[in-house]
Parts: structure tokens; sequence; C-alpha cells
């Protein structure tokens, strides 16, 4: 099959009309839960170059996985760990599959598998090799060379084991023109809301900072190529435009590491986005989320984003403490993420945002620094309590310095560390045993994931369904309801504190704690449901109208950069 033209540029050797087989299949086997964009890359590239692909859901019941496999017969099963701690389910599912005796070639990318490659390989020894770093044009090779009975030990970007060695083959440079990429395979079910398809989507790749606790930059510094590279503006938007008329795709997840925003050649992007998605005629029809800094919210630009259609920005704000923020190396003040909160509630853009109450440089003291933080951000009740504890994941530098220091603990799938206050574990094992954390912050029904839900449906409602009657109220309500339980949360929390710094007695019964949490659930689920139901008809026949086309010629700038 001839490589489409966009395709070739992808690198040298694919131009070279490689030969391959594509009679049998490729499967790939990831994380899908709100669509995986990297595996959806991979799948696209391979299917363009005539390999007919299965996407399969770790999350699916080991023996399906295997039925799976047996049915298709693949040539070559990729498999994307991009959570460090789903190594252990992967190493037993390779054992099963290989067990079950499958005999293709098993491969692994992401993350995990890119920097900490020899440990995978130990740890998944049914592994015949890892793919470092971005994987579209290794993957590629790697199915031409294994489909046509070639040596595939020469190609860039791979680690794999040879008579107990492990082997790294030349790196493999970073995707330069990521406009040269296909649009990623999004065959499954989109997530949605209230009716509207939810679609994850990139803008760019990369991230220039460094914060300690990060995978992210020391992914893509350690390969060659330039780290952040962004795509044209008008190809992003030409995406989402054909998402909306071909899915109906109304709410954008911009999935980047850092959203394009900062410094002046970024700034530039953004309004060049803005000014695209209007010549699109998308503001009004298509709405969308980023992920940033919180050094780059600024007022002219977000309200020009915000009048494109941003409804919500999550921010990593991670720290109330200025010395959490140094640890964390946010290279960040604890006024700027106080300002770039004000500045998004001004602006009437939603937030969202990832906070630790513990890192390795907590004290006492920077735990109730950090409670009162939450405290200033949420007093309005405008969001849910969120926060947990750094983790010190693979390739991340705060990793290394706790091993320098000796204070690193635990395994890959549960990496831990020591404190320098050891009252500090025992808090936050105290804590644990008062507050249910995963149902009151983490788990899929807990109180603050179902709060931030129904404060995301809000957004929605506001900006793409007609002006509903008694929305006010309604807000004013859950406003109150996130209030009260944030209080009863961040009081408990601080409590505590006192009783493992200062010897305190413990004022507070984990049954009742537990009454309260489900009490707080079950107020939000009848306060949610009524204002649903009353709207309802409104809401279906908003929905009916969707896609509602686009004039087929460019509109004029409706604002400039
Ligand atoms: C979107 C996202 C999510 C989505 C996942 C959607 C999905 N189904 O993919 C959601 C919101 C569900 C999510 C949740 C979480 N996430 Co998250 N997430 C991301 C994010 C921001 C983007 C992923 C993405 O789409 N990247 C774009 C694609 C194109 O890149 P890619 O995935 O890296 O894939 C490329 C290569 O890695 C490689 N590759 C990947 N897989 C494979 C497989 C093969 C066979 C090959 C050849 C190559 C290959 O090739 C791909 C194409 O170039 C990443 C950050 C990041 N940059 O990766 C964090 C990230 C993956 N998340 C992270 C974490 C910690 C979490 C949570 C634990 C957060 C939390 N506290 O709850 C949860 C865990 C969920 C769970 N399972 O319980 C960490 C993982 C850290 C680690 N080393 O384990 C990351 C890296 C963020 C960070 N700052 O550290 N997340
Ligand atoms: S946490 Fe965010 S800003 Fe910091 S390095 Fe990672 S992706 Fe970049």
């Amino acid at each position: 099959m001839r490589p489409s033209r966009s395709l070739r540029v992808l690198n040298a050797a694919v131009e070279s009309e490689r030969e391959r087989d594509t009679a049998r299949p490729i499967m790939l086997v990831g994380f899908q839960n709100q669509g995986n964009l990297g595996l959806g890359y991979l799948a696209a590239v391979l299917r363009r170059y005539g390999y007919s692909v299965q996407v399969v859901d770790i999350e699916s019941p080991p023996e399906e996985i295997v039925r799976i496999a047996h049915d298709l017969n693949p040539f070559l099963i990729g498999f994307s760990l991009i959570f460090q701690f789903y190594v252990d389910r992967y190493a037993a599912l390779l054992y099963l599959l290989r067990s079950e005796g499958f005999s293709g070639h098993f491969t692994m990318g992401g993350h995990f598998p890119s920097l900490s490659y020899q440990q995978t390989l130990e740890l998944v020894p049914e592994l015949d090799s890892v793919v470092r770093f971005e994987g579209e044009t290794t993957l590629l090779e790697l199915a031409d060379a294994i489909s046509t009975g070639k040596d595939w030990r020469g190609i860039p970007g791979l680690a794999y084991q040879s008579e107990g060695q492990v082997v790294l083959t030349a790196p493999r440079p970073l995707v330069e023109d990521l406009d040269q990429l296909p649009y990623p395979e999004r065959e499954y079910e989109p997530n949605m809301v209230l009716g509207r398809s939810i679609m994850p989507i990139l803008a760019s790749r990369g991230c220039a900072r460094t914060c300690s606790f990060c995978s992210i930059h020391t992914f893509y510094r350690a390969a060659p190529g330039r780290i952040v590279r962004t795509r044209r503006p008008a190809e992003v938007v030409r995406e989402m435009r054909s998402l909306y008329e071909q899915r109906g795709t109304t709410v954008f997840l911009f999935q980047d590491d850092d959203f394009p925003l900062f410094g002046t050649t970024w700034r530039r992007w953004a309004y060049e986005f803005v000014d695209e998605l209007h010549r699109n005629d998308l503001p009004g029809r298509v709405i969308w989320k980023i992920n940033c800094r919180a050094d780059a919210v600024e007022r002219e630009l977000f309200i020009a984003m915000r009048d494109a259609g941003l409804y919500l920005v999550y921010m990593g704000l991670e720290s109330g403490s200025e010395e959490g923020l140094e640890t964390l190396h946010k290279q960040i003040e604890v006024e700027q993420n106080l300002r770039a909160v004000n500045l998004l509630k001004s602006i009437g853009v939603m937030f969202e945002y990832g906070f630790m109450l513990l890192d390795p440089s907590s004290t006492f003291a920077s735990v109730r620094e950090n409670l009162n933080f939450l405290r200033t951000i949420l007093a309005d009740g405008c969001l849910p309590v969120t926060y947990c504890r750094m983790i010190p994941y693979d390739g991340t530098p705060i990793k290394d310095e706790l091993a320098r220091a000796g204070r690193l603990r635990g395994d890959v799938c549960n990496p831990d560390y020591d404190f320098l206050d050891s009252r500090l574990k025992d808090f936050y094992e105290g804590l644990t045993s008062v507050v249910n954390v995963t149902g009151w912050i983490h788990g899929l029904g807990a109180v603050t994931t179902q709060l931030i839900w129904a404060w995301h449906e809000v957004a929605v409602l506001e900006r793409l369904f007609p002006r509903l009657p008694g929305m006010s109220r309604y807000q004013q309500r859950l406003r109150r309801l996130t209030r009260r339980s944030n209080d009863l949360l961040l009081r408990v929390t601080e409590d505590l504190s006192y009783v493992f710094s200062d010897g305190r007695e413990n004022p507070w019964d984990p049954i009742f704690v537990e009454d309260q949490r489900r009490q707080f659930l079950q107020d939000l689920v009848a306060e949610r449901d009524a204002f649903i139901y009353r709207h309802e008809r409104i809401i279906l026949q908003a929905l009916e109208q969707i896609p509602e086309a686009i004039p087929a010629s460019p509109r004029k700038l409706a604002i400039s950069a």
C-alpha cells in the first residue's frame, strides 16, 4: 500500500515504502476511559498504512482480553502503560496470554516503560520489546519488520533483552511536526454530559517546565527533538469542526500537558486559535477545557478564550505553602495561584485544581497553610475540596532526590517516602481511618467527584442550553451544599492534624463522619435530579438540534489578535 503524503515525512525510512504484510491484525491494549489519545494516534498511523487494528480496554476482564486475542490472532500486541501503578496488572495479563499459548510479539509503551525500561522488562518478562517515547513511527516500523519476518532489533526507539542484557537501540526523535500525524482514532462511545458528547483532543505535546513531581518533562527531555511542539491552530480547529459535524461533539477536553499560552509565541498561538474558532463559527456551538499553569492566566487573553468557548481551566495549584511550591519546583508563588483563581472567577470561567496536602517537605504548619489556602479559594462554595499526597513516580526528579536522601519507600505500584516529621505519616493514616478519603474525594461516586460533576453540568447548561428558569436558585443550593461538605472535611482534617502534632483528643467519630458523607451525597443527588427532571423537556429539545449546520463559507473574523 502506498503511504499517504501526509505521513511520509514522519520518518525517512517510512518514505522508502518499506515492505509490509497487512494480512494479520494488530491489537492495542490500554486504559480507554475518557478516550486514550496515545492509542488513538498509534491506531490511526497503523491504519493509514493498511493494518487492521483493534483497541481493547485494559479494564475489561483478563479472560475477555485473552478471548479477543484468540479470535483476532494478531501478530503483534501493543500494551499502553500510562499509569505506573498498573504495571502488575499488565504483568499478570501478559503472563496469562503467554500461558494460553499466544506467541505473537508483545511490546509496551508509555511514560513508565520509556523512562524505566529496564525495570519494565524485569517486571513484565513476557515482553519482547519496549517502545520508548512517542511511539507512532517506532511501532509502525516494528509492525513492518515483524509482519515480513525481518529482524526488528535495529529499529530506533526500542529496548529489549538479549542474552540477559538490556539492549537500547538508537534514540527515536520526537515527532517534529504534529500536523503530519493523522487525527487519532476515536472508535469508542464518547462520554456524555447531559446528552452532549465529550472528546479529548491535543493542540500540543510536551511541557517546558520542570516540576519535581512530574514525569512529563523528563519524558519529553529524554528523547531527541523539540520538547514542546504545537499544531497549527487551523488544523486543531479543523479537527474540532469535523468532530462536531461528524460525531456531534460539543465538549472538547484539551489534554495538552500545558496548553500553549505562556510567553509571546504561545500567546500569539492562542489568539490565532481563538480567531480560527470564530472563523469557523464554532463559539456558541462547542465549548472546551484546557490544562494550564496559574501563571499563564491573564485577563485579556482569557476573556477572548472564554468568548470563544473556553469554559473550564484545570490548574495544578498543588500547594498553598511557599515551601511546598518550592519543593515541588512549581516556580510559582501562592499569590499567583490565588490571583489566577480570582481572575477566573471574576470572568466566569470554571476552574478545577490539583492539590497535594502532603509533600516531602511537609510540616504540620504547612498542612494547616494548605487547609487555609483551600478555605480561601473555596469560601464561596464554588467547588469541593480535593487533596492528595504527593506520589514519587518513576522518572521524576523528586523520586531521585528522595532515593539519594534514603527516604524513598514502597515499590513501583505503591511508591512512598518518609516525611521529615514521622508524625505526619501517623496523621495521614489517622486521617484515612476517620475519613473515607476514597469515598469523599477520589472515587467515582465520591462527594468531591459528584459535586464537581454537578458544577460541570451547570457550566455546560449555561453555555450549551437555553436559559433554564431557577438556575441561579439551583446554583445557590449547590453552593450551600458544597460549602457544608467542604467545611466538614476541612475541619476534620485540621482537627486531626492537632491530634497528631499536639496530642489533642480526637473529637471525630468515623461513623458520624461517614453518615455525614452519605447524607451530602443523598442531598446532592436529590437537588440535582429535581432540577434536571424539572427541565427535562427543554434539555431534550435542545439536544435534538445537534449538530446545527455551520454555514459553508468561512466567517469574517469576529475578533482580532
Ligand atoms: C488524559 C490523562 C488522563 C485521563 C486518561 C484518559 C485516557 N484514557 O487516556 C484521565 C483523566 C482518566 C486520567 C486519570 C489519571 N491520571 Co492522567 N493523564 C492524562 C494526561 C494529561 C494525558 C495523556 C495523553 O492523552 N497524552 C497524549 C498521548 C498522545 O501521549 P501518551 O499517552 O504519552 O502516548 C504516547 C507515548 O507515551 C507512547 N505510548 C503510549 N502507550 C503506548 C503503547 C504502545 C504499544 C506504544 C508503542 C507506544 C505507546 O506513544 C504515544 C503516542 O506518541 C497525562 C499526561 C501525559 N502527558 O501523558 C496524565 C498522566 C498519564 N496521568 C497521571 C496520573 C497520575 C493520573 C491519575 C492517577 C490522577 C489521579 N490522582 O487520579 C488518574 C489515574 C486514573 C486511574 N486509572 O485510576 C500521570 C501518570 C504518572 C505515572 N507515571 O504513572 C500522568 C503522566 C500525569 C503526570 N503529571 O504525571 N489521566
Ligand atoms: S506538572 Fe504540569 S507544568 Fe509541571 S512539568 Fe508537569 S506538565 Fe509541566
